[in-house]
């Protein structure tokens, strides 16, 4: 679970609106006096990560907006010392302790608030002080909270180069720090992953990456994106991700109290219970499908070993045939249930049989069949017909 909460959450137009809308730094600034959380949101937001199948959370600790969540010394322009009167990142730290989640923070390096943010570009002096700041941040944030899991880091604007940013300096200051922590690839280095941001497209093989995700379009809480991912899209989005071997990270925006949007949680408890039934196709470690199998008018594959999945979304009624496995199937069952699957083998073709007349996935239309091999599954469909 991806959280993008700040002040622009108040706003509810887009975490960009600052830039967006030319808000002066001053009048922005009175947001965040104005800000007053509820208590403990972030309790709400683990119970739910939890309840939807999710193993960590990211969240913004200093988005573009520059004002910090934490109780930080390098600026007065924090929760700490503004309307919240406290530390929300220690909140979050806490409550995902207290739901078993991995604790990630994303942190923006490009900063609207900081006087030296954009001029540091054009100016020494300002370069080091921006510097200093942002490395002084970073080292409070995986200082001051125990292990910290992810460091998700953003937009490296204004500054071009890793040089510029010192962003191995800063990176080995965190590796100390943090020896188990994974880093993200937005201080222009490559570090330990890719981040597609608004597409799920698989990294080449071989490195890790993770997608990252809107539920409605906008990050921060925007009432008038009513455009939500159906639980149908959430499901397409993890077959893709745990098919290339990479993670998802979807976002909520909470409400400027910290509570979840009710449309987050209309998709993400069925979401939660899919998950419950099919969580094997998807949770630790998969083989990379794609490039190994063939795209399907009916569904799509992860694998596993000797094990292939087949995330059925378009239901073909009692008999589904598949064209082109290369490997002997020894099993065929349906995930959620266990229950085996009568099947017919040919050289070419996989016909299962004796299929209920409508998709058994009641949650979301989406039946994940599981096929035992008798090795690792290979699929080959050229563009041509059966040659007889
Ligand atoms: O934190 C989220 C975004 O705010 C941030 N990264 C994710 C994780 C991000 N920063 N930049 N971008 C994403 C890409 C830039 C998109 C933009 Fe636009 C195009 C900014 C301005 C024009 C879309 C339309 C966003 C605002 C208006």
């Amino acid at each position: 679970m991806f959280i993008h909460w700040g002040l622009y959450s108040q706003l509810g137009r887009h975490e960009w609106a600052m830039n967006r809308e030319r808000i002066p730094v001053a009048e922005y600034e009175q947001l965040a006096d104005t800000w007053h959380p509820a208590e403990r949101p972030a309790r709400e937001w683990a119970r739910l990560a939890v309840r939807a199948g999710m193993k960590y959370m990211v969240m913004t600790t200093k988005h573009h907006e520059g004002f910090c969540l934490w109780n930080t010394r390098q600026t007065d322009y924090n929760a700490m010392k503004h309307g919240p009167g406290r530390d929300l990142v220690r909140e979050f730290v806490e409550a995902c302790r207290e739901f078993g989640l991995r604790v990630g923070f994303y942190y923006s390096l490009m900063d609207w608030h900081h006087p030296d943010g954009a001029n540091c570009a054009r100016d020494e002096a300002a370069r080091r002080r921006f510097l200093d700041f942002t490395q002084g941040c970073v080292r409070e944030l995986c200082s001051n909270y125990g292990k910290v899991d992810i460091l998700w880091y953003d937009v490296a604007w204004p500054l071009q180069t890793a040089e510029l940013w010192e962003s191995v300096k800063m990176n080995t200051m965190v590796r100390e720090l943090q020896p188990d922590i994974i880093i993200n690839n937005r201080s222009l280095l490559d570090e330990d992953f890719g981040t597609p941001e608004e597409h799920v497209t698989p990294e080449m093989a071989g490195r890790d990456w993770e997608a990252c995700m809107t539920f409605n379009g906008s990050w921060g809480y925007m009432p008038s994106a009513i455009d939500w991912h159906s639980v149908r899209e959430v499901i397409s989005m993890l077959r893709t991700a745990a098919g290339g071997q990479g993670n998802l990270l979807l976002n909520i925006g909470p409400r400027p109290d910290g509570s979840v949007p009710e449309e987050a949680y209309q998709r993400l408890i069925p979401v939660g219970q899919w998950i419950s039934q099919n969580g094997e196709a998807l949770y630790g470690l998969v083989d990379r499908a794609d490039g190994r199998m063939e795209s399907m008018p009916t569904g799509g594959w992860t694998l596993k070993g000797h094990t292939a999945y087949y995330w059925c979304h378009r239901w073909p009624g009692r008999e589904l045939a598949i064209g082109g496995l290369q490997t002997e199937v020894l099993r065929a069952s349906l995930l959620a249930t266990g229950q085996p699957i009568t099947f017919e083998q040919t050289e070419n073709r996989l016909v299962l049989k004796d299929l209920p007349e409508s998709s058994p996935d009641r949650i979301a239309g989406v039946t994940v069949i599981k096929l035992e091999c008798a090795s690792e599954p290979r699929q080959v469909l050229g563009m041509g017909c059966v040659v007889l």
